[in-house]
């Protein structure tokens, strides 16, 4: 299904209508992946909609493109005033940012140093990234024959979008041997993250999920999920995960941004646990929801609109 369009896109200080909103063919990104984006949501909460997380999404975002020796015209401030002019002016009750920083129309060839640092950020609506299916009754997916880039190659903590044709070929692998998702190994054979989300897994009560070290973005539905965790009495552990943990786990689930906490029911058609959601994976969506939705939110989480 096409993306539903929204009224304007901010670009560069500019607001300019969905259907202007282009660039020339020419622009470096567009040749060699040279750009670094955000996911974030808003949320129609009780009190209003809001912005789940924004000030640590744009710090990624600004951090992502440091990592290549890209600097944001804008500073975190900027972007978040503009972030939430963007939302206001689209009129979004509950929606979907995506930001991007990205070297622009210039020079030619690997070296972007000489080429313009360009800054968009757009919103729409984004349903269940999995499906409704999978997010209410558990994912299947499969282990991947696609790897995470190994150390020295692509940098994983950047949401890089060069990044991404790693996780296109999961995905696409994924999907075409029937699964909704693909879980990626790291170079060195561990366990590392889905296409798009975070992993983690509860053995004997304790949750568990990949380090930094293991090739995956620092989810911050991540950072979120091991706070709810803590605050609801479990303990969680970071470290490295072999595969076939996987298979004898109680839970297993996804964190993200589009996927929030999707429960994983099957991996390689071995059923996790009793091939449903589990009690543990249920009460972290339910103190998750109660933050988006109730806005029972003790932690500073949310950014209301207005
Ligand atoms: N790992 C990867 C590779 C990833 O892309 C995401 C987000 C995460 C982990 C979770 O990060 P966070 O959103 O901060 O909890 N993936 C984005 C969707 C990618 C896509 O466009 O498709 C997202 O969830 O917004």
């Amino acid at each position: 299904m096409p993306i539903a369009k929204t009224d304007v896109i901010w670009i560069n200080g500019s607001f300019i209508p969905w259907d202007d909103a282009k660039v020339n063919i020419m622009t470096h990104a567009l040749h060699y992946g040279s750009s670094w984006f955000e996911g974030i949501r808003v949320y129609n909460t009780k009190k209003g909609p809001a912005v789940f997380r924004l000030k640590p999404h744009l710090k990624r975002l600004i951090n992502s493109a440091k990592m290549f020796r890209a600097v944001s015209p804008y500073g975190p401030e900027e972007l978040e005033k503009a972030t939430l002019e963007t939302i206001k002016r689209n009129k979004m009750q509950e929606c979907y940012i995506r930001p991007l920083i990205y070297r622009g129309y210039g020079d030619i060839g690997v070296n972007p140093l000489n080429n313009p640092v360009d800054v968009m950020i757009s919103v729409f609506v984004w349903g269940a990234y999995l499906g409704k299916d999978a997010l209410e009754k558990g994912a299947d997916v499969c282990v991947s024959s696609w790897r995470r880039a190994a150390p020295d190659t692509f940098p994983t903590m950047a949401k890089a979008s060069g990044n991404y044709l790693n996780s296109s070929l999961i995905k696409m692998e994924a999907i075409m041997n029937g699964y909704v998702e693909g879980i990626a190994l790291d170079s060195f054979g561990l366990v590392s993250e889905g296409s798009g989300e975070n992993l983690f897994l509860v053995y004997e009560g304790k949750l568990y999920t990949t380090p930094f070290a293991s090739a995956i973005l620092p989810g911050i539905t991540r950072a979120t999920v091991v706070q709810l965790a803590k605050d609801l009495g479990y303990e969680v552990v970071e470290t490295m995960i072999p595969r076939e943990w996987l298979y004898i786990a109680d839970e297993v689930f996804f964190t993200g941004t589009a996927a929030e906490i999707t429960p994983i029911r099957s991996v390689d058609k071995i059923a996790v646990g009793e091939g449903k959601p589990g009690p543990i994976t249920l009460s972290l969506h339910n103190a998750f929801q109660d933050v988006v939705r109730n806005a029972n939110d003790k932690y500073g989480w949310l950014t209301y609109i207005s």
